[in-house]
């Protein structure tokens, strides 16, 4: 879908970057799919500074990316499983919840790795997930799953059989849909009159600070700031009262909203807006100027691993990541600088990458891989993936990122 005004505003896009042509970010190949001609769009990005909300211009339909083979299960990262488990503790304890007359609403609840802490303290609790294999994970834990998109249908729905909602909550999910202002509506009509709407999402400022360029994919078709963030939800009535920076996926933040006036507003979200006025989030030319940095570090990339091949050095990656798709594609990284890459997600092993069709194999075996150098594409689990191959390390193994320069880990 191709949008020329800014989906919330109305206001006319200013094309600030380009990415190229890309497949869906999670689409990954079957063998016997390699023959078929792939889906490929425009990775182009928009702003206008009155919505100051950076976006995707061209998405493809929200079906075409979230079905029953999406292939993104959130349990595979141990880290992201602790940081859920104690999400949902501070929850339960920051606004005194009660099981059994506070209903928790998740949007995109994958496989349950956060609701399914609520389900242990026995709280009626509703996730929304519209992908097949992923809700059914949840469902089989024992969550109460609707499989469907988030909508004001879905809403209504929940309102009228369960009752408003305590808790709205939803981790990386808003920044996928593509309708925000109607979502923003239907959270708004869903939310309890006491209730507290937190989400968190990968945060604009950070990509401008780490050039993180690569969490621009066809899923996510907004990179949000505090300052969009407040434009948006204060249109329903909804105000943004916490901002909360956030280590995950490379810099998150976690956004608290309540109805207007209901609780008061913690000095964090002036401290937030501050900084980015600061980084300039608000002015084009902020994404004007990221471009050259990416331009800038894909030749960096590419010059690095045409050396590696020309010192016949055995170069791999590890985590088939989405957001890798739009730098394999972006820089036209194929097998013939990156041999396979190693991944532990049950749809992803014995596939091929979106585009360059790299071939993944199961993490399991990379400590037979004998490679000289490993593309981190999952740069976001470093603390983790460092750590649990040691030994591959401790062998001379070294790990290459491009984020935020091209550079070795630990040199
Ligand atoms: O926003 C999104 C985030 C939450 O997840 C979605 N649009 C899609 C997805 O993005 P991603 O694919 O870039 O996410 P990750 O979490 O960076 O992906 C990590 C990949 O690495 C997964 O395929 C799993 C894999 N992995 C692994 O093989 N071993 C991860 C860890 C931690 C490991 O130890
Ligand atoms: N919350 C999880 C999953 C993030 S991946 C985590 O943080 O790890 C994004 C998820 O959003 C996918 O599971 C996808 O199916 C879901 N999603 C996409 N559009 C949605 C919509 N309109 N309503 C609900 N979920 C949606």
């Amino acid at each position: 879908m191709s949008q020329s005004v800014c989906r919330f505003a109305n206001k006319e896009l200013t094309k600030v970057l380009d990415l190229g042509m890309q497949p869906l970010g999670n689409g990954f190949l079957a063998q016997d799919e390699l023959k078929f001609p792939e889906y490929f769009y425009q990775l182009e990005c928009g702003f206008n500074e009155e919505s100051c909300l950076f976006q995707i211009i061209n998405q493809p339909k929200p079906e075409q990316m979230f079905n029953e083979n999406y292939a993104f299960f959130s349990s595979t990262s141990t880290y992201m499983q602790n940081h859920f488990a104690k999400f949902a503790m501070n929850l339960i304890t920051k606004y005194s919840l009660n099981p059994s007359s506070d209903l928790i609403v998740e949007i995109g609840s994958n496989d349950g790795i956060l609701l399914e802490h609520f389900l242990k303290k026995d709280f009626k609790h509703i996730g929304i997930e519209p992908s097949g294999k992923v809700a059914s994970i949840a469902s089989s834990k024992g969550l109460n799953i609707i499989k469907e998109f988030f909508d004001i249908k879905i809403a209504n729905k929940i309102v009228e059989q369960s009752g408003k909602a305590k808790i709205i909550t939803s981790a990386n999910v808003l920044c996928h849909i593509p309708n925000i202002k109607d979502i923003a509506f239907a959270i708004a009509q869903l939310l309890d009159s006491k209730g507290i709407f937190v989400f968190e999402d990968p945060y604009l400022g950070d990509v401008i600070t780490k050039n993180s360029f690569d969490q621009i994919y066809d899923e996510h078709v907004f990179l949000f700031s505090a300052i969009s963030v407040q434009k948006i939800f204060n249109s329903v009535g909804l105000e943004l009262i916490d901002c909360e920076p956030l280590q995950t996926h490379g810099g998150s933040m976690r956004y608290t909203l309540a109805h207007k006036g209901v609780f008061r507003k913690n000095n964090s979200v002036e401290k937030v807006l501050e900084n980015e006025f600061k980084l300039e989030l608000d002015k084009t030319m902020t994404f004007f100027e990221l471009q050259k940095r990416i331009e800038q570090n894909k030749q960096k990339l590419i010059s690095e691993l045409e050396y590696l091949r020309k010192l016949k050095k055995r170069v791999v990656a590890y985590g088939a990541t989405s957001k890798s798709t739009t730098i394999y594609n972006y820089a036209g990284i194929g097998t013939e600088l990156v041999s396979f890459i190693y991944d532990n997600s049950p749809l992803k092993i014995g596939k091929y990458s979106p585009g360059m069709h790299i071939p993944i194999i199961s993490e399991t075996e990379f400590i037979n891989s004998n490679a000289n150098v490993t593309f981190l594409a999952a740069w976001n689990h470093s603390d983790e993936i460092i750590k649990k191959n040691y030994k591959y390390t401790q062998f001379g193994g070294k790990w290459l990122t491009h984020i935020p320069t091209v550079s070795y880990y630990h040199e």
